[in-house]
């Protein structure tokens, strides 16, 4: 399915009101593309109201230097019919969580994402699977409606193209996502601010952490895997919230030549969440389907029943191109 933006683009122009939600646990492309499209369409004239699923919301402490976070409502103050409604960066309906009952309920649910693994959600669907970002795509939206870009839609977009691109590293880093950053950086924001906020702000009781996961890295050979894992104990033990250990497989991808890097974290329901990522030689939106999770080719996750050690086996099977069920 081509991405509509024209058709998007007529909707949210007729709008007086729009809703706009994205994902549980929101990083800085969820946030960033749904708060800066909210500030563009504010611009307009048009009544925006913006949320995630998250209960309590406690927005990223970074999230600070997005604007419009600070106008952010919890899920239970979200519309319950809305006209026209948005979501950003969700690969899967369940990423909306209780706000899913929400979009079935929209009369017109854009659906900016660009994930791999989405299938063409929403009534209108505008997904790139090729798009470094979802902010990229709001980007792209943007234009097609025209008009000014307001200096607040500029940082928050910004935020979302560093993060899913890893600073520009990854494969999806365009000529034209270089292109779009460099309109974004022509607005007035402290970038450097704000990635030292993204990237250099951890707690001292993580980089601990970080040592008890580095200590228990296991390197699986004929599957091309490094992997480690950390518990809800590990979690209790440090100090450290779960959404904090997000940046760790950064770490644990570094390792020299092996293709996949894994990390297998126990969620508070005692499952296994396991984030995957490879360096170009696995598809891992397959691998994470396979597992009834998701993703892109090169980054990917899902949730696992099954121990660290079984949940891995598994996953080398999986690498391997053997059979698997979850
Ligand atoms: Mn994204």
């Amino acid at each position: 399915m081509t991405p509509d933006f024209e058709r998007a683009a007529r909707v949210l122009a007729d709008a007086t009101d729009v809703a706009l939600a994205c994902h549980v646990n929101p990083d800085a492309d969820a946030l960033g593309s749904m708060l800066g499209l909210a500030a563009f369409l504010r611009s307009k004239g048009v009544e925006t109201v913006c949320s995630y699923p998250n209960e309590p919301l406690e927005p990223p402490r970074w999230a600070e230097l997005l604007p419009g976070a600070d106008r952010l409502v919890p899920a239970k103050a979200f519309p319950k019919e809305p006209a026209v409604m948005v979501t950003c960066d969700c690969a899967a309906f369940d990423r909306l969580a209780q706000l899913g009952h929400v979009a079935n309920r929209a009369g017109e649910v854009i659906w900016i994402d660009h994930h791999r693994s989405n299938e063409g959600l929403g009534s209108i669907s505008l997904n790139d699977p090729q798009a470094s970002s979802t902010c990229e795509m709001v980007f792209r939206l943007i234009e097609t409606m025209g008009g000014e870009m307001p200096d607040e839609t500029a940082v928050c977009l910004y935020a979302g193209l560093v993060t899913d691109t890893g600073k520009f590293q990854y494969e999806a880093t365009t000529p034209e996502t270089l292109r779009i950053a460099a309109r974004l950086r022509e607005h007035p924001f402290d970038h450097a601010r704000l990635v030292q906020a993204l990237y250099e702000d951890n707690p001292p009781t993580y980089l601990k952490l970080v040592g008890v996961a580095l200590g228990r890295l296991e390197h699986v050979a004929d599957s091309d895997l490094v992997w480690t894992y950390l518990t809800q104990a590990d979690l209790r033990e440090a100090g450290v919230h779960p959404a904090e250990t997000d940046d760790l497989i950064d770490v644990i991808r570094t390792a020299r030549d092996v293709d996949v890097a894994a990390i297998v974290k126990q969620q508070k329901d005692g499952r296994f969440k396991v984030s995957v990522r490879s360096r170009g030689d696995h598809d891992l939106a397959r691998v994470a389907a396979a597992f009834g999770g998701g993703g892109h080719r090169l980054a990917a996750g899902y949730t696992s029943a099954h121990g660290p050690a079984e949940t891995v086996d598994r996953l080398a099977k999986a690498l391997r191109g053997e059979p698997v069920t979850a």
